[in-house]
């Protein structure tokens, strides 16, 4: 018995040795797989992190994700997190300081990448209300000339380049204000770019406001305006409809505007109160930029009043780039709030002429000279 117990202990011993050195032997060899594996994950959580990078600024993982195509990612795809392109806005501005560029120039700042490929909407020629989906990005289409009030409601990213305004040739009288309207903006996604460029508002026509931003709940919307020429009438006085070139009667938390021509204001030119009716757009957002703005005062209704209006300029922090003013009766750079001095020429044009010529368009065709960067 004592015998075979203690070969028993002997096997049981050398069991135990066995065991050891197979534990040792697969420690050994995990060691390194563990180190590759923690590279690995290394690896991808710093590529995460990496593409968070490319996030709007007020936007968050929780907003809406997106693979695109983008021949300069890895793979040719990027992941877009909420609804911001890669090439976001900031990062496309030129420096304010750059050579000036006259009429028909690059612009400041380009569409985002890949907006051809977005869902693409045609504005009846009639106009109307196009209710789009939010976390959906849009590119607007306007091959015939527009003859009533376009009002976009929801949509993340839109992207509207080329259209022309015609109609609405009579006087206009009692409570014109919203059919004799030309853009409204509202509230879409939070997080998104609403680009226009290349609209033209025909002469012989009468406008109220010829774009609005009514955007009453979002907070992140960054508004690019480049290349709109105003023939119409923005048709109003104080007592009456209050006519605007751009209102923004809420929001956007961003404006920029590079490329403007109005001709005839008979109230107001930009009434800038991203606060109206609403609490201030809250969260991070770029200085406001106007640049190559044009805007003549008409006074067939007694005298256009405030040409420049900037309500909340602790908001905007307005940049003024070759700001031309001109035929303002009253104020040209109002009395509400401020609109800084430097680049801003009053009682003047600008010395090569309009800065956004009708000659950009062919019919209802639009030509985009093309972006800075
Ligand atoms: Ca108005």
């Amino acid at each position: 018995m004592m015998h075979l117990q203690t070969k028993k202990f002997h096997r049981f011993f050398i069991d135990k040795k066995l065991l050891l050195a197979g534990f040792l032997t697969l420690l050994v060899l995990s060691v390194p797989v563990f180190v590759i594996y923690q590279n690995k994950q290394t690896n991808l959580s710093a590529s995460a992190f990496s593409l968070a990078e490319i996030e709007a600024e007020a936007g968050g993982t929780n907003a809406q994700i997106a693979v695109g195509n983008d021949e300069n990612a890895s793979g040719g795809k990027y992941i877009q997190f909420g609804g911001i392109q890669p090439t976001s806005i900031p990062s496309t501005a030129p420096s304010l300081t750059q050579t000036p560029s006259t009429s028909g120039e690059k612009l400041s700042w380009a569409p985002p990448v890949g907006y051809e490929n977005y869902t693409k909407v045609t504005v009846p020629t009639t106009g109307g209300t196009l209710n789009l989906t939010n976390g959906t990005d849009y590119q607007i289409l306007a091959p015939n000339a527009i003859t009533g009030p376009v009002t976009l409601v929801g949509g993340r990213n839109i992207v509207w380049i080329g259209g022309t305004f015609g109609g609405r040739t009579n006087v206009p009288s009692g409570s014109y204000d919203s059919p004799n309207r030309g853009i409204r903006i509202s509230d879409g996604s939070d997080v998104r770019i609403v680009f226009l460029e290349g609209l033209w508002f025909k002469p012989g026509t009468y406008l109220s406001d010829a774009i609005q931003f009514a955007i009453r709940t979002n907070n992140g919307t960054t508004a690019i305006v480049q290349n709109v020429r105003v023939d119409a009438i923005n048709y109003g006085t104080q007592a009456t409809v209050h006519a605007d070139v751009i209102q923004a009667w809420g929001g956007p938390r961003t404006l920029l505007i590079d490329g403007l021509t109005a001709k005839h204001a008979t109230y107001q030119g930009f009434y800038l109160d991203p606060a109206d009716g609403r609490s201030v757009p809250s969260g991070s957002g770029e200085p406001w930029v106007t640049r190559r703005v044009n805007l003549e005062g008409d006074d067939r209704l007694g005298g256009a009043k405030y040409l420049l209006a900037d309500r909340e300029p602790s908001l905007t922090k307005m940049t003024s780039d070759r700001v031309y003013t001109i035929g303002a009766k009253f104020n040209s750079t109002d009395s509400f709030g401020s609109w800084p001095s430097a680049g801003l020429f009053q009682g003047a044009t600008p010395p090569g002429g309009d800065f956004v010529p009708a000659s950009l368009w062919n019919g209802t065709s639009y030509l985009s000279p093309g972006y800075i960067n």
